[in-house]
């Protein structure tokens, strides 16, 4: 280890010790605050008062995705409460929902659904977001499939793809706390080998995390790592193997042929391995979305996706795009940096939360 990467590492402790996060790389969100121990009142008003309770996962999603509904639930209110539904308010409709990246034939689809039986009339907003709510229920049904581990598999084992920044690594420590809250045995291998920095942002995960984290030093070999972390993984009985990768543009044909590598090699020890290979994307990076989709999809056999960032972002319908174009199954989203702000994803509650609806 070089000299700069202890000092990277003194001072990581430094920072965790003292629950903020660290400024540079790596990349890790502080701790969530811990639930209070005891939910005895203070005893004097002095006291500072208990934190506040954890808000659900559906105000947490509410909140995330407040920006994606909030700018299409003010584009809706605004046509809807001057005007009768005519040719212009739904050519209007539709272009909302287009910039909202639902994609055209979402946007078509609503917008038909609008139109039905209401041409001429005057049209609450609010029931406008209600079949905007229902038509994207229906699109995001079948592809809101929960990621199954099949225990038979062991390990079963989880190669993470994406490109840079989309959140692999992280997603990574998200699972990783909801396997071990299972019971489960889960062990990380940290083939991002290009950077330290990725390589400690993975050693901090496992330790948060209790999992294992299977390392060689910056530079290695990734599909090398990849077959010694599974080796190990079938020895110690682990339940779950987590396999990160390096951040890569998908129109960059030499990190794509690693990538196969990784898959290739893991195979010469359990035939159906990887048993995921979950797509991370971005879902700030809009449109281009589709386009890691497919070819991550046609190199790296993707089975599932995660969408990361959908706070950061008022285009959140990207999703609903890609489930129409795809139907490739979505298993998480993620709606900040936090350990638990990653959830199985289901079609009504996003389909609601993009609506604006209670
Ligand atoms: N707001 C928000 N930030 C997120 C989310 N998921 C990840 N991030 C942040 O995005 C940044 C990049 O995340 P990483 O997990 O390091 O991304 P990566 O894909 O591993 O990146 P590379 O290894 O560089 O390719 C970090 O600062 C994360 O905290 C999310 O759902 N919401
Ligand atoms: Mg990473």
């Amino acid at each position: 280890m070089s000299d700069g990467d202890k000092d990277k590492r003194g001072m990581l402790a430094r920072l965790f010790r003292r629950g903020e996060a660290p400024q540079s790389q790596p990349k890790v969100p502080p701790p969530q605050a811990e639930a209070p121990q005891d939910d005895t009142p203070p005893s004097t008003p002095e006291t500072a008062p208990p934190p506040a309770p954890r808000r659900s996962w559906w105000q947490r999603l509410k909140e995330g995705l407040a920006r994606t509904s909030s700018s299409l639930g003010l584009g809706i209110t605004e046509l809807f409460s001057k005007r009768r539904l005519d040719a212009a308010t739904l050519e209007d409709l539709e272009d909302i929902l287009i910039q909202a990246d639902l994609g055209i034939e979402t946007a078509a689809r609503i917008t038909r659904s609008i139109a039905e039986g209401r041409y001429d009339k005057s049209i609450d907003p609010e029931e406008v977001k209600a079949v905007l709510a229902r038509e994207v229920e229906a699109v995001l049904a079948p592809v809101a499939r929960p990621l199954a581990v099949d225990a038979d598999r062991k390990p079963f084992v989880i190669l993470m793809v994406g490109v840079n920044g989309s959140g692999k690594t992280t997603t990574i420590g998200k699972l990783a706390a909801k396997f071990r809250a299972e019971g489960r045995k889960v062990m990380l291998a940290a083939g991002d080998t290009f950077r330290a920095a990725a390589i400690e942002q993975l050693k901090v995960w496992g330790e948060r995390t209790g999992a294992r984290v299977i390392a060689r030093e910056q530079g290695a070999d990734a599909a090398g790592l990849a077959f010694d972390a599974l080796t190990e993984a079938r020895a110690t009985g682990t339940d779950v193997l987590l396999v990160d990768t390096a951040g890569r543009l998908q129109n960059k044909a030499g990190l794509m042929a690693e990538l196969e590598k990784v898959v290739r090699v893991m195979k010469k020890i359990d035939e159906t391995a990887p048993h995921a290979v979950l797509l991370v994307l971005d879902a700030t990076t809009g449109q281009n979305a589709v386009s890691q989709v497919e070819i991550f999809g046609k190199t790296a056999g993707v089975t599932g996706l995660v969408m990361t960032k959908l706070d950061g972002t008022a285009r959140g319908g990207i999703l609903v795009s890609i489930a129409a174009k795809f139907g490739l199954p979505v298993h998480f989203i993620g709606v900040g940096e936090g350990v638990d702000d990653l959830e199985p994803f289901t079609a009504r509650d996003f389909a609601r939360a993009i609506a604006g609806l209670e």
